[in-house]
């Protein structure tokens, strides 16, 4: 193992940095960094917290952080921060919203941009997960926007997955429209303070009935009102009661299943100049060549350069 892994198994909050900016930046020494830490891994509670920008996901986060921190727990969070026309700003506003965490060694906040991703969002965004869990975090956190398949599937790949919803956004429960529904362990009603929130709870309940739970696990339904650090114990409880008895999902066969598959997918693309497929693209378009032969020559030329 390398001197930088070593010192961010040994809980060094600078390596720790510069390990989070090298998988940041991909390419062979994020691998090589993170095939060295892998075997520390599986230790770490992740927390994957997804919902409508706006619904309040990085003060919740904020507020179980600091529930976490008194009880000496070391805390990890990546915020992916969505480019999408929906927000703007965000990267600031969870500054803002974390200034009191900043000083405290005991929490280690990552932004990560989705602009240049590419689909490797999930893939960079579970990596800092891995990275921050070598590094002894105890729990880590994972806030993402539930708009957007990427996104979605970020949540996913937690060991929990919450999903945040707020009173007053019209009738249709967002996580309908969202298509989150489904992959929800917990619901949080934040702004339980404005009106609706009844309503809200009740509509969930209706639906819930309606989708089909395959972990064949009712999630509870917390109201919160995160600014005001209210419900916030209840929250992390049914956090707990979800996690109790069951196996680490973000380390399931299932899960690696998905990501392996995208890590091979990612390393495939990568193998094929962005130039030659675009000129490729082109050739299919103009019915020049088809793309079944264009798909067997890019294989057959990675398998030669491998040779
Ligand atoms: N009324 C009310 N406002 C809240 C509550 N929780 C958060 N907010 C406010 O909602 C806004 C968006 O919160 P933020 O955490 O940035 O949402 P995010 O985009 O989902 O991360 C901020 O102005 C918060 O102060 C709540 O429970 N009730
Ligand atoms: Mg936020």
């Amino acid at each position: 193992m390398t001197g930088l892994a070593e010192r961010i198994r040994g809980g060094d909050l600078r390596a720790l940095a510069r390990g989070a900016t090298i998988v940041e930046n991909r390419g062979p020494q994020a691998d090589e960094l993170m095939a060295g830490l892998f075997p520390y891994t599986g230790r770490a509670l992740l927390i994957g917290i997804t919902g409508a920008p706006g619904s309040g996901k990085s003060t919740l986060v904020d507020q179980i952080t600091t529930v976490y921190r008194a009880e000496s727990k070391t805390v990890g969070v990546i915020a992916v921060d969505p480019t999408s026309p929906y927000t703007g700003g965000a990267i600031l506003g969870d500054r803002v919203r974390m200034q009191r965490h900043h000083a405290d060694a005991g929490v280690f906040i990552r932004s990560v941009a989705t602009r240049g991703w590419m689909g490797g969002l999930s893939r960079a965004a579970t990596d800092l997960a891995l990275l921050m869990d070598a590094a002894g975090r105890d729990v880590v956190i994972i806030e993402t926007v539930g708009v957007g398949q990427d996104e979605v599937e970020i949540a996913r790949l937690a060991d929990v997955t919450v999903v945040v919803q707020v009173p007053g956004m019209g009738d249709d429960v967002q996580a309908i429209k969202a298509g989150i529904m489904e992959i929800a362990d917990v619901f949080v009603i934040n702004k339980a303070d404005l009106p609706g929130a009844a309503k809200l709870e009740r509509e969930i309940r209706n639906n819930m009935t309606l989708a089909q739970q395959p972990s064949c696990w009712t999630p509870e339904v917390v109201k919160t009102v995160a600014h005001e650090a209210k419900g916030i114990d209840d929250l992390i409880g049914a956090v707990n009661r979800f996690r109790e008895g069951r196996p680490a999902r973000a380390q399931s066969a299932e899960v690696w299943g998905r990501r392996l598959r995208e890590m091979l997918r990612e390393k495939l693309l990568e193998r094929v100049p962005a130039t030659d497929l675009d000129r490729a693209a082109e050739d299919v378009a103009a019915h020049r060549r088809d793309p079944y032969s264009v798909t067997r020559d890019f294989l057959e030329r990675i398998y030669q350069e491998t040779q």
